[in-house]
């Protein structure tokens, strides 16, 4: 058994920074469901990120999307969060609605494009200048739908060089994480499709630049946590988008659908030792039909859950099961971990740290959500799915 103030400090350690698109009205491409409430500006977005915050003290960060929490004052915006108890955490760019971006961002074969979306990615870094960020996130939707509609080689060079210009220009203790993503919006080709491109492009890089996975952003079947193993011990993992999927990039609540899938992948985080601050441990995902600000608490106490788990598997009889050839018996010692209910573990902690054991309880006595309908009227729409 792993002893248990260890696992204690390894779930303080553990900090998830949520989306500020998760609290937008967001959805899918067929329709957008609008719920009352929802914030109509980046501060509103900031004050419910903050809620989570609150009610689990494991959520002290939340990421922006540019152009869609765009403000005029960036400095601002960090200080109103910093008064509401959170930062702000990674900058998201998009080069992916602009009409210009049709056939590609960075990758595009005219170079006026290329040039446009370049710009836009430096601006994110000024904004990481202005609001303290660490992060630059970058997901491309670049991609060919046709055998021959574009050079796949060539589209790798002007990806390169667009990188090398916008990594060139993080200062000092900046990153760039590069998300890869197999297929959508492009189908028969994207230009990062996968972690292997993604790796390679991080590596030409240099230091600064690490992969983001996106657990929603894979073939069917694959093997995550191999890619976190992997990524962890070249020492190029730099973030997570946490989702959950069924079938595609669903975006769903983080641990919704594989709850195993999750604790394996965490499990690979605790055998490093890395649940520390360098890895981003974000969420990416959207609420259509579910109330926001309680999926988001859900899916924080599901990543909770899975790393407690995670903690709870007792390394060095996992080691001598493998060192012997104890197949079953290995297995078990990951299983056993797995099956232990972990919740009343989880509930002590928050005691032990002044906060109620049970979030979404404490959210919803709090009488914020009826606070927040009454009165923001014509919610924003988070960017998604419009
Ligand atoms: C798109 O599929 C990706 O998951 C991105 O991370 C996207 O940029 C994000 O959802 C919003 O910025
Ligand atoms: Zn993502
Ligand atoms: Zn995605």
């Amino acid at each position: 058994m792993s002893n248990l103030a260890d696992v204690k400090a390894g779930l303080r350690s553990l900090h998830i920074e949520t989306p500020s698109w998760a609290y937008g009205n967001s959805g899918t491409r067929f329709k957008v469901f609008p719920q009352q409430g929802v914030p109509r500006t980046p501060f509103e977005k900031i004050s419910d990120a903050a809620q989570v915050h609150r009610f689990t003290g494991t959520a002290p960060s939340v990421a922006l999307h540019i152009p869609w929490d765009r403000v005029d004052d960036f400095a601002g915006l960090a200080a109103y969060a910093h008064d509401q108890g959170v930062r702000i955490g990674a900058i998201n760019s998009n080069v992916f609605q602009d009409p210009d971006y049709m056939l590609g961002s960075v990758t595009n074969p005219d170079p006026r494009v290329r040039r446009k979306a370049v710009q836009h990615l430096l601006e994110c870094v000024d904004i990481m200048d202005a609001t303290g960020s660490r992060d630059l996130k970058l997901w491309f939707s670049d991609g060919l739908n046709y055998p021959g509609q574009d050079d796949l080689r060539d589209r790798q060079d002007r990806l390169a060089e667009a990188l090398r210009e916008v990594y060139d220009r993080l200062g000092q203790g900046q990153r760039m994480l590069l998300e890869y993503k197999l297929f959508e919006p492009a189908f028969y080709a994207t230009d990062v499709p996968d972690w292997g491109t993604s790796y390679a492009h991080c590596v030409e890089l240099g230091p600064k630049a690490a992969v983001c996975i996106d657990t929603g952003h894979h073939a069917p079947g694959t093997n995550i946590e191999f890619i976190v193993a992997f990524l962890l011990r070249a020492g190029r993992l730099g973030a997570f988008d946490f989702n959950s999927r069924f079938y595609a990039d669903d975006d769903l609540m983080a641990g919704a659908a594989d709850p195993f899938q999750l604790f394996r992948i965490m499990y690979e985080i605790a055998r490093a030792d890395a649940l520390g601050p360098d890895i981003a441990f974000m969420l990416d995902q959207c609420h259509n039909i579910e109330p926001k600000i309680p999926a988001v608490l859900r899916s924080v106490m599901n990543v909770q859950e899975a790393t407690a788990k995670a903690l709870l598997v007792d390394r060095d009889a996992l080691r001598s099961a493998q060192q012997t050839g104890d197949v079953l018996g290995a297995n078990a010692v990951l299983m056993d971990a797995y099956n232990t209910d972990v919740r009343p573990l989880l509930a002590d902690l928050r005691a032990e740290s002044g906060l109620d054991p049970d979030p979404t309880a404490a959210y919803r006595r709090s009488g914020y959500a009826e606070r927040i309908i009454a009165e923001r009227a014509g919610g924003q729409q988070a960017g998604w799915g419009a």
